[in-house]
């Protein structure tokens, strides 16, 4: 089965880290019933949904996605970029040691897991302000053994790599060719985000369906003309907070949920 690890929004998500976006409100409550629905989504497209309580202390920690790179052999505990995220990766790890072995990033690496695009055994990752060569490189030494490329790619413009690029079919990328080149994508299809909705290349792939944003009904279009399979929720709050639909799952495959949750 899968499973799909989220967090509840933390009533402090107002503090978030903001990097290409003006701070903007945020209303709490509707970015918990968006989440929600969120959620409700996963579980539709066959995910078991692991919901880890939410951390007051923690602005960011919704975004569960950046704690961790999780493969079919191992998981990858990472080192966020912003130091005021490292904290959130303590209970992800907790969360995932039922499931995987794990390893961590060290210092001086740090990566976010929004800057780690995997197709098949090519692993992508984003050299941003968040993710350095470091980190690119011990990625690189814990998994080589197992067969995957790690392929370091330049983002500019955006947060992170799957802010610009993600995978929509087995050989597709949804991609905004204004922060990442086509050509980092060696033998891939793409399907261009509408010039109006930059932010629209973060599409949360399951199966052979997406979960995509309310937000970029245009590009839903050329998804659609693609014939990928389109589920569109609105997360406009969790936007504002410069999240999408990736960053707020981790999904992997396992035989069942195990032991208490965190
Ligand atoms: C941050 O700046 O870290 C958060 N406000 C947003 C993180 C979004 N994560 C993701 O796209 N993987």
């Amino acid at each position: 089965m899968h499973i799909a690890i989220t967090r509840q929004v933390s009533p402090s998500i107002a503090d978030c880290q903001l990097s290409y976006i003006p701070r903007q409100p945020i209303d709490l409550d509707l970015a918990v019933r968006q989440h929600a629905q969120y959620e409700a989504l996963l579980t539709r497209l066959g995910c078991q949904v692991l919901q880890l309580p939410a951390q007051p202390q923690m602005p960011d920690s919704v975004f569960v996605e950046d704690a961790a790179i999780v493969l079919e052999e191992l998981a990858i505990i990472t080192r966020p970029g912003a130091p005021s995220r490292r904290a959130e990766t303590l209970s992800i790890a907790a969360a995932l040691e039922p499931y995987r072995r794990l390893v961590f990033i060290e210092e001086p690496g740090t990566v976010d897991g929004g800057d780690v695009l995997r197709v098949d055994h090519s692993i992508y990752v984003g050299i941003t302000q968040r993710s350095n060569l470091h980190a690119i490189e011990q990625i690189r030494q814990v998994l080589q053994p197992y067969g995957y490329a790690v392929i370091g790619v330049p983002v500019t413009g955006c947060l992170h790599l799957k802010s610009a690029v993600t995978q929509v079919k087995k050989d597709t990328l949804l991609i905004n060719p204004v922060w990442v080149a086509k050509a980092s994508f060696a033998g891939m299809s793409f399907i261009e985000v509408h010039p109006d909705e930059p932010h629209a290349a973060n599409a949360l792939l399951i199966g052979e369906s997406v979960i995509y944003p309310a937000s970029s009904p245009r590009t839903a279009k050329r998804l659609e003309e693609h014939n990928v399979p389109v589920f569109a929720v609105d997360v406009s709050e969790l936007e504002k907070a410069e999240g999408a639909v990736t960053c707020c799952s981790l999904i992997f495959e396992a035989d069942a949920i195990h032991g208490e949750r965190v």
